[in-house]
């Protein structure tokens, strides 16, 4: 049962399924953004790329979410609201449709909860899920209850030393040093089984357990295999996945235990190749407080376009911007005034001058060739470099995962090309000067 990978060199990209139980915010725009982000670096690059994201559709949040907003029935608050999803992404450019390769994941897919059943059926056969009587608090309706009741739990101590030097190489050393000292706590403490099923007379709404119909899976444990199945396990009789491993997970910090630790936990007991890379971010407060339901302060993405003049692409640069593992303080002043500053007054002004009539009347496109720099005069000689080594330097950060540093550096060569123009007082100048130089510069020009 030799696990077969039919398309090896297809780059898989991740985000996570987001709870169908409330309409998207500015969190899940980041995540996905951030997703998308890479999944276009990968097919501008000609490297074949596949990219899921979607909806995570059972549980008792979702019971107890459908009942709040009076549905007779789970499922038709998450058809809603995954419908939802898919428009917001729609609005913000996020692949969603098959058209850009994208795999729109819904849990509640008969595809889903085959591959579910797959994995649970392997772990269960390779010894690595037990039955155990659980005591302990669970939720019941609104309320909090003493419980004691059989449940499956998935063992993952034999994994811990693989895990963590698998984090060491997959995750940004700041992220990975909170998950490390979370493994250690877990050794000290003996905490190392996790608990993946829930009585089935208190969960209906989730996968069910192979051969064993008291129980329902534990949404967190499922959740996690919608990774596998957006690869096509278990559409597969064999032992054949589409694509595999995924080249990157993007994350929030929230659920890094479970894709860190639990995740990886999970593959190793199925034999199943680990991830190359998990895009840890932190997250958007607002007034310095985390966005909750409670406090009714999430961003939504009504607001964010409102702020931005309905130009989605000004959303996502923000995004990238602040994708870091820091949380991040949203502002409306600093939407607005960022992307004025970065996409309006720098990116927009460098080429409406340089495309305007009166400076580059042809409309040609000049390339650099490798001795410009040497005919160059001084003035103009650090301007090629940048520009020169730009491509370099963005990718090197791209692909360190440093995606403000590549998003700065992009501002740092424009803000270099308009002092440029102002020091050489461009508009002052003759236009066949103009164009003298221009030809000097580039040979042979490709028509804009
Ligand atoms: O946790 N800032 O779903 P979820 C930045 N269904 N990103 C944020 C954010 C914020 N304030 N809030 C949320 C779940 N996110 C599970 C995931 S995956 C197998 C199952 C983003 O709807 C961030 O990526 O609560 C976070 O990890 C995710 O949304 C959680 O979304």
């Amino acid at each position: 049962d030799q696990l077969r990978i039919l398309n090896a060199n297809t780059k898989f990209v991740t985000c996570p399924i987001y709870y169908a139980t409330s309409s998207p915010h500015i969190g899940h725009i980041h995540s996905s953004v951030i997703g998308d982000f890479y999944h276009r670096w990968n097919k501008i690059n000609d490297v074949a790329s596949k990219f899921s994201l979607g909806t995570d559709e059972h549980g008792q949040k979702i019971i107890r979410s459908a009942a709040q907003q009076g549905y007779d029935h789970p499922e038709i608050l998450v058809n809603n609201i995954s419908d939802l999803y898919r428009r917001t992404f729609k609005k913000f450019s996020i692949s969603v449709a098959s058209l850009d390769d994208a795999i729109f994941m819904r849990t509640t897919t008969s595809e889903h909860h085959q591959a579910a059943q797959k994995l649970w059926t392997r772990l269960r056969s390779k010894g690595f899920i037990k039955m155990q009587n659980y005591e302990g608090c669970a939720v019941n309706g609104h309320k909090l209850e003493w419980v004691s009741e059989e449940n499956y739990i998935f063992e993952f101590e034999p994994f811990l030393n693989e895990i963590e030097s698998w984090i060491v190489k997959a995750v940004a050393p700041d992220a990975a040093k909170i998950l490390i000292d979370e493994l250690k706590d877990r050794r000290k403490t003996g905490n190392m089984s996790l608990s993946i099923s829930r009585p089935r007379n208190r969960v209906p709404w989730g996968v069910a357990v192979p051969n064993d119909a008291n129980h329902t899976m534990y949404v967190w444990f499922e959740a996690l295999i919608n990774y596998l199945t957006a690869a096509g396990y278990g559409k597969h009789d064999n032992n054949a996945l589409e694509f595999w491993p995924p080249q990157l997970q993007v994350i929030g910090i929230d659920i890094a235990r479970f894709h860190c630790i639990f995740w990886p936990a999970m593959l190793l007991a199925a034999e199943l190749p680990l991830p190359k890379k998990v895009f840890v971010h932190g997250h958007w407060t607002r007034d310095g407080m985390k966005m909750s339901k409670s406090l009714d302060n999430f961003v939504t993405p009504k607001e964010l376009l409102e702020l931005v003049g309905n130009q989605s692409d000004a959303v996502r640069w923000f995004c990238l911007k602040h994708a870091t593992l820091k949380n991040v303080d949203f502002q409306d002043e600093l939407l607005r005034i960022q992307s004025d500053a970065d996409l309006a007054n720098k990116i927009a002004n460098l080429l409406s001058r340089t495309t305007s009539k009166n400076l580059n009347p042809s409309g040609a496109y000049p390339t650099l060739f490798p001795d410009s720099l040497l005919n160059a005069p001084d003035g103009e000689k650090y301007l090629i470099e940048t520009v020169q080594g730009l491509p370099e330097l963005y990718a090197s950060f791209v692909n360190a995962g440093q995606l403000p540093n590549a998003m700065n550096c992009v501002i740092r060569a424009i803000e270099e090309g308009l002092q440029f123009m102002t020091n050489e007082k461009i508009f002052k100048l003759d236009r066949d000067i103009l164009s003298e130089r221009m030809k000097k510069d580039s040979g042979d020009d490709d028509e804009l």
